[in-house]
């Protein structure tokens, strides 16, 4: 068993070097906006995952099981396309570890020769994975990359030629607008290896009150996890927000296929942000947009996976076919 943590810096890519800046640029833009919005990918300090961790074991977010029962029922075909020969097993974002575990443990009890290789831009989450799978896969080869996803991607692809398997699990590609989508898939596509595989996971398109409850669970972790946003910003920006004058909202664009996430100012009132040096003015009823969630109708994966340039080899249901995970190969 080998463990290693890489930290990659990589000027081709877009590399955060200075999280406090990028944290404090997005924020002045988002909130100096005529419509104002916060970008999702800064939800997840220490207390946002930690939040989002809890609200994926919560029965009205559907998705976390779904794929775990996709990768429980099909681990076995999946595997079937690997088994040839030796490969990086890379994942995006691998969060608490468990569903990577479930294809990790079939993939060594039929003894394939692979290192699993964890990319992500938390320290923290990588270390607490290693530590995980030392104690629970003491055999398992990990290679941890401390990187923006493409950077650590470009940099190992570059650096073995052995075949690529990635997972990008959980539907994260969902956050990204369209144009975000087809050029994250397209610079995905251009760094891979000719044979390489990518197994994605999408939710799908499905009754809105199902997805309505999803992103408005009944414990109120999806409410905490959007407005510790605001706390986030009091803490590291030295904000004033009181977190009780704004109000979650969760609401689905049929048009689009998109849940989307506001907070909701209950009133008029001003925000001071001292580490901006700027007062930021609210109306009554004015949003802050913070996320979009897209989900998918099935030839909707397909043309993007036909746009990217990647073959389809595999779509992979649960039994409400609610979640897909697709495998597709360059
Ligand atoms: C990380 N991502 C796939 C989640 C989603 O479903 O869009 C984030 C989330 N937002 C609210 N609930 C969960």
């Amino acid at each position: 068993m080998t463990t290693t943590i890489k930290t990659i810096k990589n000027s081709t890519f877009h590399i955060i070097d200075d999280p406090k800046e990028e944290f404090k640029q997005g924020i002045l833009t988002g909130l100096s906006k005529n419509k104002k919005s916060i970008s999702s990918k800064f939800f997840y300090d220490d207390t946002g995952s930690y939040l989002f961790d809890k609200l994926t074991r919560h029965l009205d977010y559907y998705l976390t099981n779904c794929e775990i029962e996709i990768l429980n029922a099909h681990k076995n075909t999946i595997a079937t396309y690997f088994k040839s020969q030796p490969f990086n097993l890379i994942e995006f974002g691998p969060g608490d570890g468990i569903k990577p575990k479930l294809l990790i443990d079939c993939f060594l009890q039929k003894n394939f020769k692979f290192t699993y290789l964890p990319i992500d831009i938390s320290k923290e989450y990588l270390k607490n994975i290693i530590n995980d799978f030392n104690e629970k896969e003491p055999h398992l080869n990990i290679t941890a990359i401390n990187s923006d996803f493409l950077a650590g991607l470009r940099w190992l692809t570059l650096t073995s030629e052995k075949r690529n398997v990635l997972l990008f699990l959980g539907s994260s590609i969902g956050n990204l607008t369209p144009t975000e989508t087809i050029h994250f898939l397209k610079n995905i596509y251009d760094l891979l290896h000719p044979g390489d595989f990518f197994l994605l996971g999408f939710d799908l398109c499905k009754n809105p009150d199902t997805l309505i409850r999803a992103y408005n669970d009944s414990a109120g972790i999806t409410r905490a996890f959007n407005l510790n946003l605001l706390q986030r910003i009091n803490s590291e920006l030295d904000g004033n927000f009181n977190l009780d004058k704004f109000e979650h909202h969760g609401t689905y664009n049929v048009y689009s296929h998109t849940m989307e996430s506001y907070l909701i100012s209950l009133e008029n009132q001003s925000i001071d942000i001292n580490e901006l040096n700027n007062t930021f003015y609210f109306s009554e009823f004015e949003p802050i947009h913070v996320e979009f969630s897209h989900k998918y109708l099935l030839s909707q994966i397909e043309n993007l996976a036909k746009e990217a340039g990647f073959a389809i080899v595999e779509h992979f249901f649960d039994s409400k076919n609610y979640f897909v995970d697709s495998l597709w190969k360059k």
